[in-house]
C-alpha cells in the first residue's frame, strides 16, 4: 500500500558514491510503481518496477559494489532499464527521467491510493473526471454526489470511499498484532462453542502471525443445515459495532471491545496473556470477516483464506504441475473437476482430513502458517520435513536478557522482576537499566555511572540467598547502553567491564534519523566491534505505525556480526519482543541464522506483566525461520553463565 507522506525524490548525498542508497531506491521504485499507474502506464511497467523493488530489499550483497562491478542487471527482476537507472542513481545521484513522473502527480493522489476499493486506475479517472487531487477533495466530491454518476463507480463505490476515509482518519486501517489477535482469539473462541460448529480457526495474517494485521479472517466448519442457525448466533455476540453483510456462507463483522469480555480465558487463549492484553488494548475496532463452510471442505478453506496471497499461488501451481486444481473448495483432478464451479465441484475434490493431506498430495510437508510467506518455505517443504526448520516454541525460551526495573524507568524492583520470571518458568533473568545518556526532555532516565556497582551489589546478595537456597534461578547484571551518534558506547570502558552483557541501543533517534544509511551502518559497526558489546537491541528503533526505524544497511550489519561470531566472540542480534516493536523484523531472521548470529528474543519488560511479550517475539522467531537453537535465551542458566564467562 502507498504511504501517506515523503512521495519525493530524495537528493543525492553530498558525498559518494554511493550518492543514494538502497534503502532509498527501494522506496522510490516502489512509488513508482503507483505513479505510473496513476499516470496509466502500461501493466507490464507498472509490476517491473513492483518487482524490482522486492529484489533490491531482500539484495544482500552490498548494492555499491554490485553497481560497480556491472552486475546489477544479474540481479533476478531487475533488467537493463531499471539497471542503468539504479547505476545512475547510485553513481551519480541523479534520477533520469523520473523527475518528470514525480512533477506530473499531484502529492495528493497519491495519498487516496489505498482507501478501500480504490486503486490507482480509479483514482486517475477521479481526477481526470473531477479534479481529485487530496482526501479532502475526495470527500467533497463524494458528499457531493458528483462521484456516484461516473461510468464504472455508483452508489456503492461513493458510500464505500466516504466510509473508507473515515476508517483511515480513525484507525489507519491495521492493528498491532496483540491487538487483532486479542479480538481474532476472542472471536474464534465465542464461534467454536456455538452448537453445530464442528471446527472453527483463525486464518489471515492473524494466523500467519503478521506484525500488524488488517482484519481477521476465521474459517468456520459447520453441517449445512445448520448454516443458518451458526449465522444467527454469531450475529447475536456482543461487541458487533456493525454488520457489513452476510449471506449464506459469510459474515462480515465490525468488532468492538465487548468482544473481549468474558469469552477469554479458556480454550486456546492464556488466561495471563489475554488479561494483560485486555489492558492495553486501546477501543479502537477491527474488521473480521467469518466463513462457514461444510465440515469436509473446511481443511480447504482454512488453507485458503490463511494465505499469504503468494504463497497460495504457488501451492496453485504446484497443482497444476501434477495435472490437479486446487481452490477454496478442494483439490480436484483435472477430469472430476470439469465443469463445476464452487461449492458444487466440491464434492469431487480428494479427501483431506486436514492440511497436512492438501501438502501431502502435492509432495510437500505441512507448513507451519508462520511460514507461508513465499520465502523459500514451498522448495524447502518439497524437500520433505526435513527440509524445513523445527520451529522454536514458547516454552523452550528459558529467561530473557533486557529488561528495566526502578533504577531507570521500569515500575519493578530487582526482586519483583525475579519473582515474575521465577513464576515463568524462567532460569535467569538479566537486568539491563537504561544507561546514564538517556534523558528524556532533561529528565535523567538512565543509571548514573557512579551507582552501578551498588546494582550489582544488591543482585549479588540475591544471586548467593538462591545458591544458598539451591535455587535454580540468577540475576545477570547488565545495562542497555546507549550507542552514541558516533558508535561509541555510554559509560566508561571499566564500568561496562563489570556487567555480565551489554545491550546497545540506539536512542537518540532523532540525529540516526537524520543522515543515511551509510552513516549509521558505519556507527552501529563500530558499536557491535566493541569488545564489551553483546547484544544489539531493538536495532532499527522502529515503533510499528508510529515511526520508522533509521536507515542502515542490516545486511552489512549482521554480516559484520557474523564474523565477530567466527571469531569466537559472543554478539547476538535482538528481537524486541514488545508489540509495538517487534524488530529485529522478522524477514531479516533467517539472515541472521546463516551468518551464525544468534537471535535474542528480549521482552524489554518495564514491568512484571511485561515479561510476557517475549511470547509475541517467539512468534516473529518462528516466522523467520528460526529454531531453538538459533536463540540465544533457550540455553539453560548454567550454559548463560558460561557464555558469559561467570
Ligand atoms: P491482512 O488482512 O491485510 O492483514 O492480510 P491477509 O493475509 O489476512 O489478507 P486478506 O484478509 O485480504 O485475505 C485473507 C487470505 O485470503 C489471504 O492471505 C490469501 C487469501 N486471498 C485473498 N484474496 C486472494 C486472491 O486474490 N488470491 C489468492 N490466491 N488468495 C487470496
Ligand atoms: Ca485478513
Ligand atoms: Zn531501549
Amino acid at each position: 500500500m502507498a504511504k501517506s507522506s515523503g512521495w519525493s525524490l530524495p537528493k543525492a548525498r553530498s558525498e559518494g558514491p554511493p550518492f543514494i542508497t538502497k534503502s532509498q531506491i527501494v522506496a522510490v521504485l516502489e512509488q513508482v510503481g503507483v505513479l505510473l499507474e496513476l499516470d496509466g502506464a502500461n501493466r507490464f511497467r507498472v509490476i517491473a518496477y513492483q518487482n524490482a523493488s522486492r529484489a533490491l530489499a531482500s539484495l544482500e550483497e552490498e548494492l555499491l559494489t554490485v553497481v560497480q562491478e556491472e552486475r546489477i542487471t544479474d540481479v533476478k527482476g531487475i533488467g537493463k532499464g531499471l539497471g542503468g537507472l539504479i547505476s545512475e542513481a547510485v553513481l551519480e545521484g541523479t534520477w533520469g527521467d523520473l523527475t518528470t513522473l514525480y512533477g506530473r502527480i499531484p502529492p495528493g493522489l497519491m495519498e487516496i491510493v489505498g482507501i478501500p476499493g480504490l486503486g490507482p486506475k480509479r483514482a486517475r479517472i477521479l481526477h481526470e473526471e473531477l479534479g481529485v487531487d487530496s482526501i479532502e477533495s475526495l470527500k467533497v466530491a463524494c458528499e457531493m454526489g458528483h462521484v456516484a454518476p461516473l461510468s464504472g463507480f455508483g452508489e456503492k463505490s461513493q458510500q464505500k470511499y466516504l466510509e473508507g476515509i473515515d476508517l483511515l482518519r480513525r484507525y489507519q486501517g491495521r492493528s498491532r498484532m496483540d491487538v487483532g489477535l486479542l479480538y481474532g482469539q476472542a472471536l474464534e473462541e465465542r464461534v467454536s462453542a456455538i452448537s453445530g460448529v464442528t471446527r472453527a480457526e483463525l486464518a489471515g495474517s492473524a494466523r500467519r502471525r503478521r506484525e500488524t494485521i488488517g482484519d481477521i479472517d476465521i474459517v468456520v466448519g459447520a453441517e449445512p443445515e445448520n448454516h443458518d442457525s451458526v449465522i444467527e448466533s454469531i450475529l447475536a455476540f456482543p461487541g458487533i459495532a456493525e454488520v457489513k453483510g452476510y449471506g449464506e456462507s459469510k459474515v462480515s463483522l465490525i468488532l468492538e471491545a465487548d468482544m473481549l469480555g468474558g469469552a477469554v480465558g479458556g480454550g486456546s487463549v492464556d488466561v495471563q496473556l489475554a488479561e494483560t492484553l485486555k489492558e492495553r488494548s486501546s477501543d479502537a475496532t477491527i474488521d473480521a470477516q467469518v466463513r462457514i463452510v461444510a465440515p469436509a471442505t473446511f481443511p480447504f478453506t482454512l488453507a485458503y483464506f490463511t494465505g499469504s496471497k503468494e504463497h497460495n499461488i504457488r501451492m496453485r501451481q504446484a497443482a497444476i504441475d501434477r495435472g490437479l486444481r486446487l481452490n477454496e473448495f478442494g483439490l480436484f483432478s483435472e477430469e472430476a473437476a470439469g465443469d463445476s464451479i464452487g461449492m458444487e465441484a466440491a464434492q469431487h475434490t480428494l479427501d483431506c482430513a486436514d492440511e497436512s493431506d492438501i501438502y501431502r498430495h502435492l509432495g510437500m510437508a505441512w507448513v507451519p502458517p508462520e511460514m507461508r510467506e513465499d520465502r523459500g518455505e514451498i522448495e524447502a517443504a518439497s524437500k520433505g520435513a526435513t527440509g524445513l526448520p523445527d520451529l522454536i516454541e514458547p516454552e523452550e525460551i528459558k529467561g530473557a536478557l533486557h529488561n528495566h526495573t526502578v533504577a531507570s524507568d521500569g515500575t519493578a524492583t530487582l526482586e519483583e522482576m525475579a519473582a515474575a520470571a521465577m513464576e515463568l518458568g524462567w532460569e535467569y533473568l538479566g537486568i539491563a537499566d537504561h544507561s546514564e545518556a538517556l534523558n528524556i526532555g532533561g529528565r535523567q532516565i538512565g543509571v548514573p555511572g557512579s551507582e552501578v556497582a551498588a546494582q550489582s551489589d544488591a543482585i549479588r546478595v540475591l544471586n548467593d540467598q538462591w545458591r544458598d537456597e539451591g535455587v535454580d534461578f540468577r540475576l545477570l547484571h547488565g545495562s542497555e547502553c546507549d550507542i552514541l551518534v558516533d558508535g561509541s558506547l555510554d559509560y566508561t570502558d571499566k564500568i561496562r567491564r563489570s556487567l555480565t552483557h551489554v545491550v546497545g541501543s540506539v536512542h537518540a533517534l532523532g540525529s540516526w534519523r537524520g543522515r543515511d544509511e551509510i552513516a549509521n551502518t558505519e556507527a552501529l559497526t563500530k558499536a557491535v566491534e566493541n569488545p564489551t558489546f553483546t547484544i544489539l537491541g531493538h536495532p532499527t528503533g522502529r515503533i510499528l505505525q508510529g515511526r520508522e526505524g533509521f536507515p542502515v544497511d542490516m545486511h552489512a550489519v549482521l554480516r559484520r556480526m557474523g564474523e565477530l561470531n567466527a571469531e569466537g566472540e559472543l554478539k547476538a542480534v535482538e528481537i524486541n519482543a514488545s508489540p509495538y516493536r517487534l524488530d529485529l523484523d522478522w524477514r531479516l531472521c533467517k539472515y541472521a541464522k546463516e551468518q551464525g548470529v544468534p537471535v535474542c528474543i528480549n521482552p524489554d519488560a518495564h514491568d512484571t506483566d511485561g515479561l510476557q511479550d517475549v511470547w509475541f517475539g517467539v512468534q516473529m522467531a518462528r516466522k523467520g525461520w528460526l529454531s531453538a537453537a538459533d536463540v540465544l535465551n533457550t540455553r539453560s542458566g548454567a550454559e548463560i553463565e558460561q557464555l558469559f564467562g561467570l
